[in-house]
């Protein structure tokens, strides 16, 4: 069925038929657009002070005929969904300008997203014929570059453009600046979305929604950066996606004082960031805050990119990194609660807005199932979890018979947790450089002197601003921590964010119920400050200051263990010596 779509309204049915007939002319190959077809467009075009587009295939044929107002049109969802392969779509638009005005940023904005041919605008003069051609095309990715070119408008009878030609010569520069081996690479290439919310100081978005987009993005960039907080947020997101293996081709960042409630950001912004993606060929983009189930919707309707946010990021980092059963069902339960109020039955956006960097879930869970079966399978983790729940709370009861104390070691994410784990016991547990290296939690035996004897907890990770329901799920990773006689809150004392990181974690232990819990503030990696920053960190001697890589470093925190464990009631000792600060006799498992 030919159709014409777009603003038919009060058109008389020997106009539509007009239109219709459209669908039958013919293009040559070398051609924009023919004259005799052009020459018609613009005498509709003026009888009704309407814009008539057509959007013409590589074969010369018209594939569709649509209706605008004087200023502009929609084009049809020709397939925002990615149309097979290749950087172009094979389809021009063609339409008519009343007013013989140049390309507007709607049909530029047209051109890079939905990957057209070329966009072409035929002025029409004021007898109803062809004015000036107006093209503009794509051009490859190159940094702080325009993603396309404008032509110089030239009147419609003397333009020469051999379309044909024009097009080839276009994909061959496109091969040449982007390797299709990308296609197949193994990672993916994300853009980072970054909305920061708050009071606008300086400089208003709305003064550049004129511009073009590329030219806005750039004019913004020159205005403001980004606060100390969001950057402080960016370089975390790069780290989540360095975990999860994903590449960053670039970051766009808005200021404003809410969230969009539909996109997030704003849509001229939201534009932008599409054309940007499509330049990078990236097939990500990941916003921070997260969206709301709704806005998750609305934007992956926009475009056929992945569209994740941090929370869904950092679950697929935990999916990726479970190892025991324990932790798989509870990421797999996680996963289902942060994605159940996003699932649509018969939605086919739905792998992409759900299903993560690859899909993966750690468990059985496709997680393209649909509302029902998510639930029965939320239902069936959640009692397998309070199972095992239970078994672990046996052994963990058969231990406190023993009448050990238990420490637990906590802190943000990458701070050197297990690497302390290991430099306190000689243990070997594993240690990486990236976000969530744990997720299963181990416990070792520290042995002191004189008989004394402890159990040693490691913990996942905190991260701020996991949603209250997530962290739930991990609750049974840190019911560990409901038992501990101690805290150990490792800092990493060399980062940037280090109080910014104190405080998330001291806002997750209040939420998780341990505030009372007694604690001890470790700073680690210290060997990563100058001289006098440790020295004003150690503050006299009051800060325990440590760096987890050198075993004698944690013999003052050792001692300090020993005191708070065996003071708080447990078996209080006169006699009190401190452990031998021999290296080579630190007490071990
Ligand atoms: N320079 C230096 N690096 C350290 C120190 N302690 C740990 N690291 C490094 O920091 C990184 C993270 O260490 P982990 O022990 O895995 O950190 P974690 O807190 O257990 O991290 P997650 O389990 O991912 O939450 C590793 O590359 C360690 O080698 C230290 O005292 N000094
Ligand atoms: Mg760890």
């Amino acid at each position: 069925m030919h159709e014409v779509t777009g603003n038919r309204a009060g058109l008389k049915p020997s106009e539509i038929s007009a239109l219709e007939r459209i669908y039958r002319r013919r293009v040559a190959p070398n051609e924009i657009v023919s004259a005799e077809l052009a020459g018609f467009l613009c005498e509709v075009s003026r009888g009704l002070a309407r814009q008539i587009g057509i959007l013409i295939s590589r074969q010369g044929t018209v594939e569709h005929v649509i209706v605008g107002d004087a200023s502009g049109l929609v084009l049809p969802e020709v397939g925002r969904l990615r149309a097979g392969h290749g950087r172009f779509r094979g389809l021009r638009l063609v339409h008519t300008h009343l007013r013989n005005e140049a390309l507007s940023r709607d049909d530029l904005v047209d051109l890079a997203l939905l990957r057209l041919d070329l966009v072409a605008a035929v002025g029409v003069n004021h007898e109803g014929r062809p004015a000036d051609l107006h093209v503009a095309h794509l051009l490859p990715p190159r940094e702080g570059k325009s993603p396309w070119v404008l032509l110089a408008p030239t009147p419609f009878f003397r333009s020469d453009i051999d379309f044909a030609q024009t097009i080839e010569a276009l994909e061959e520069e496109f091969d040449r600046m982007v390797p299709s081996g990308r296609a197949t690479r193994d990672g993916e290439r994300a853009l980072l979305v970054v909305a920061e919310i708050g009071k606008m100081r300086g400089h208003s978005e709305s003064r550049v929604r004129s511009l073009p987009p590329s030219a806005a993005a750039e004019h913004r960039g020159r205005v403001w950066e980004p606060s100390q907080g969001s950057q402080v947020r960016i370089h975390e997101l790069r780290e989540l996606c360095r975990t999860a293996g994903i590449e960053v081709v670039d970051v766009a960042v808005q200021r404003r004082p809410e969230p969009d409630p539909r996109y997030l950001i704003g849509r001229g912004k939201l534009e932008d960031v599409l054309v940007r993606a499509m330049q990078y060929d990236a097939g990500v983009l990941i916003f921070d805050p997260d969206l709301t189930p709704g806005q998750a919707h609305s934007i992956a309707s926009f475009t056929d990119l992945k569209v994740l946010d941090r929370t869904i990021l950092i679950l697929d980092i935990f999916a990726q990194r479970a190892r025991s059963r324990d932790a798989k069902l509870q990421v797999e339960l996680a996963q289902l609660r942060y994605r159940l109020p996003r699932l649509q039955e018969e939605n086919t956006m739905m792998s992409r807005l759900v299903g993560g960097i690859g899909g993966r879930g750690p468990g059985e869970t496709k997680l393209e199932i649909g509302r029902r079966r998510a639930r029965e399978r939320l239902h069936r983790l959640e009692k397998e979890i309070e199972q095992t729940r239970r078994q672990r709370a046996g052994r963990r009861s058969a231990r406190k018979e023993r009448g050990l104390p238990v420490v637990a070691i906590v802190g943000y994410t990458n701070a050197g947790k297990s690497t302390l784990l290991n430099s306190l016991t000689g243990s070997d547990v594993l240690v990486e450089d990236k976000l969530f290296a744990t997720l299963d939690p181990t416990t070792r035996r520290l042995r002191f002197p004189r008989e004394r004897e402890l159990i040693l907890a490691d913990t996942v990770g905190f991260i701020r601003d996991l949603p209250k329901d997530l962290a739930q799920a991990f609750h049974a990773t840190l019911e560990e921590l409901d038992d501990a006689d101690l805290l150990l809150q490792v800092v990493d004392a060399s980062d940037a964010d280090r109080d910014a990181q104190i405080t998330a974690v001291e806002r997750i232990l209040k939420d998780l119920d341990l505030a009372e819990t007694p604690r001890l503030l470790v700073y680690n990696k210290v060997d990563r400050l100058l001289p006098e920053q440790k020295s004003i960190l150690e503050d006299g001697g009051r800060n325990l200051v440590i760096s987890a890589l050198e075993r004698k470093s944690v013999l003052p925190l050792l001692a300090a263990m020993e005191e708070a464990l065996w003071r708080e009631g447990h078996e209080v000792r006169s006699n009190y010596e401190l452990p031998s600060t021999d290296d080579s006799e630190l007490p071990t498992d």
